[in-house]
């Protein structure tokens, strides 16, 4: 085979790679929502972030243009452009070949890994258009592409100069693909936030981001030189604080440890895991690690202070990280994950390396600092007084008999035991729980009404969210028991109900629900959001009937729908706002809100276990304004059920 065939028949392969990135994106960015389109400007930071563990870059410019485009530039060495084995210039190579590797694979310490680890030329394919700048020698390299395949004409299989340059670096501008992606505008909140993330975890790098779209132009500059204990001081900013931060770091067997962790007098834990800057949501190995030396450390240590007697038994795991906070950044040379989510890292060689360095300097810490160390072991008893008192409340609920259904007369329970089909609603008020019942399909439709407002689980413990006869219900009901944190006693193989679908008005009570809802669900029983099994409703905020005889009314969902519907009806016509659901009869709350052929549903998403339970924390203080800031956007963010 002559060289020349040999080119051609890599580039059809090439072509087929990235054609098949455009057929299922889903499988390569994990979603064509905002999380999807924003995954995009991720996988392109971190490739300059990478530059910057490599040594070689200190600052990243990150910026939303006016047309709907996104800006990535760093002052690194610029993408190699000599010519590439394949007989193109290597940038070539990167942004048209599926997980480019080999000779531009410096990625030692990169962002491999991970479900969504998966490069520039992902991005290329889903871009309607790409240019690429690299400045290197003085010169400013270009090359441009429009949905994955070359535009640009090689000069000998080399990039043309399109002119003077100052300095090195790479230059991404890239625009979403509207055929690919069901919304194209990035999120700034999300990306502003997984920026200063990136920034908390690489010390020495600034990244300034700005946002020059219409309505919303602004200019953030990201620097964290404290690092991951900035990022722990950051976390509980709104706390009482009882310890300053503990930090300390180590390397073992080449994987590098790092750990700042802070307590605080809530009775709360927040453990967050990095591995090669990427946050690991479902945990892994390197918290286990850790988790198990501390344990053992405190332990050790109650008993030498004679704080635990020999009868005593030992704090348990959660019991001393009580009120802790802490972030768990470490860098493995071949990471691996595992999980629903691809987001568990699963190296056993990082549980080892963990607990080793937290071993030797936790210890060395607690030694000089023993009010620091004292202050810790409260924490912990405090946390194994109530874990006491909670064992007993909870035995007392578990001898009630299990399936009380109707214990309250409230649930009305669908004939089907065919858990794959049957959704429950849990409507807000009385009123619409009445209508909905009648208007249900009793052999897959179960209603639980509920009254008021549930208890707020944030603030409540244990023993008074299980003393709540609606949240019991709900337990029942649901079939999987609870637990505080993942898995333990909860056993979603026993859920009941495919979809747990939350009716609440479209106002702020309604909202406030839903919320606190999501809040309990979060809390103690996660998997149900992990595994897509909760929604929420989205009755109708319209009714429109044209004045004209004999033409049909319609709903509608949202303004915008109502705006779309005065540009398209110029005829006159009748506007009804739906205030609540208790307005609707049972017929208009089936065809509107109930029946799955016509009914809209959320379903509700978590972007992250970082972000969500911040949120639900501060949803649940006492700040009105940001509450609402987050029901919106979390509104924006679920996703359509149809
Ligand atoms: F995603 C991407 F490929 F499009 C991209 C890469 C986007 C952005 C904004 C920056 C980068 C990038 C790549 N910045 N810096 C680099 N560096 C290299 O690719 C590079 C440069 C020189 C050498 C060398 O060995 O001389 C090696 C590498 C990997």
């Amino acid at each position: 085979m002559s060289p020349k065939e040999n080119y051609n028949a890599s580039s059809i392969k090439v072509l087929e790679g990235l054609e098949a990135v455009r057929t299922r994106p889903g499988m390569y960015i994990g979603s064509t929502s905002t999380r999807g389109l924003n995954h995009l400007v991720y996988e392109i930071v971190d490739n300059s972030v990478d530059e910057h563990l490599a040594g070689f870059c200190d600052t990243i410019w990150v910026t939303l243009e006016e047309d709907g485009s996104a800006t990535v530039d760093d002052n690194g060495r610029g993408i190699p452009i000599d010519m590439h084995a394949k007989g193109v210039s290597a940038e070539r190579v990167v942004f048209t070949t599926l997980h480019a590797g080999g000779k531009f694979d410096n990625k030692a310490y990169a962002t491999s890994g991970g479900l969504h680890g998966v490069g520039s030329s992902v991005v290329n394919a889903l871009s309607r258009r790409m240019s690429v700048q690299v400045r290197k020698g003085g010169q400013i390299y270009e090359d441009k592409y429009e949905r994955g395949k070359p535009v640009q004409e090689l000069v000998g299989g080399l990039l043309p100069s399109i002119g003077k340059a100052k300095g090195t670096g790479t230059r991404i501008n890239f625009l979403p693909d509207d055929e690919i992606f069901e919304k194209t505008r990035f999120k700034s909140d999300d990306i502003k936030s997984r920026l200063h993330e990136t920034t908390y975890l690489n010390p020495n790098l600034t990244i300034i981001f700005e946002d020059k779209r219409e309505g919303t132009q602004e200019q953030v500059t990201f620097h964290e030189p404290e690092g991951i204990s900035g990022f722990v001081k950051e976390l509980n900013k709104s706390d009482e604080t009882v310890t300053e931060v503990i930090r300390y770091g180590g390397t073992y067997e080449n994987i590098q440890i790092e750990i700042a962790f802070q307590y605080i007098r809530d009775f709360r834990e927040e453990i967050l895991g990095f591995c090669n800057n990427i946050y690991n949501s479902e945990g892994g190995t390197h918290i286990t690690g850790f988790k198990a030396a501390f344990t053992n450390i405190i332990n050790n240590y109650a008993r030498e202070l004679g704080i635990l007697k020999d009868k005593d038994a030992n704090f348990t795991g959660a019991d001393v990280r009580n009120g802790m906070t802490a972030v768990i950044s470490i860098k493995h040379p071949d990471p691996r994950f595992e999980g629903q989510t691809k987001t568990k890292l699963d190296n056993p060689d990082a549980t080892k390396a963990a607990a080793q360095v937290t071993q030797d300097e936790a210890v060395h810490y607690f030694d000089r600092n023993l009010e620091t160390l004292k202050a810790v072991i409260e924490c912990a008893e405090r946390a194994a007084k109530i874990r006491k008192s909670e064992a007993k409340a909870k035995t007392n609920m578990l001898s009630k008999p299990k399936f009380s259904f109707d214990s309250n007369g409230k649930l009305a329970n669908c004939e089907s035991r065919d858990a794959s089909r049957c959704e429950i609603f849990i409507v807000e008020g009385d009123s619409a729980g009445g209508s909905a019942k009648m208007a249900r399909d009793r052999m897959f439709q179960a209603i639980l009404p509920i009254r008021g407002k549930i208890l707020n689980v944030e603030k409540a413990s244990m023993d008074k969210v299980l003393a709540n006869a609606e949240i019991k219900t709900m337990i029942n009901a649901f079939g999987c028991g609870f637990s505080e944190g993942y898995g333990q006693d909860f056993d979603i193989s026993k859920l009941r109900y495919n979809k747990i679908i939350i009716m609440a008005d479209a106002d702020v009570d309604g909202a406030h629900i839903s919320t606190l809802l999501l809040t309990l669900f979060y809390r103690f029983m996660p998997e149900l959001i992990y595994e897509g099994h909760v929604y929420v409703a989205m009755p109708p905020l319209y009714k429109v009937v044209p004045n004209k005889k004999g033409e049909e009314g319609e709903y509608l969902y949202d303004d915008y729908a109502l705006a779309k519907y005065r540009k398209t009806h110029k005829e006159k016509f009748t506007l009804q706002r739906y205030k609540g659901l208790g307005e609707m009869d049972p017929d208009q709350l089936w065809e509107t809100t109930l029946d799955p052929a016509r009914r809209r549903l959320r379903l509700v998403q978590i972007e992250d276990g970082r972000m969500a339970s911040e949120m639900t924390g501060l949803l649940m203080g006492t700040d009105v304004p940001p509450r609402r800031e987050f029901i919106r956007a979390h509104a924006t963010d679920a996703e359509l059920d149809i």
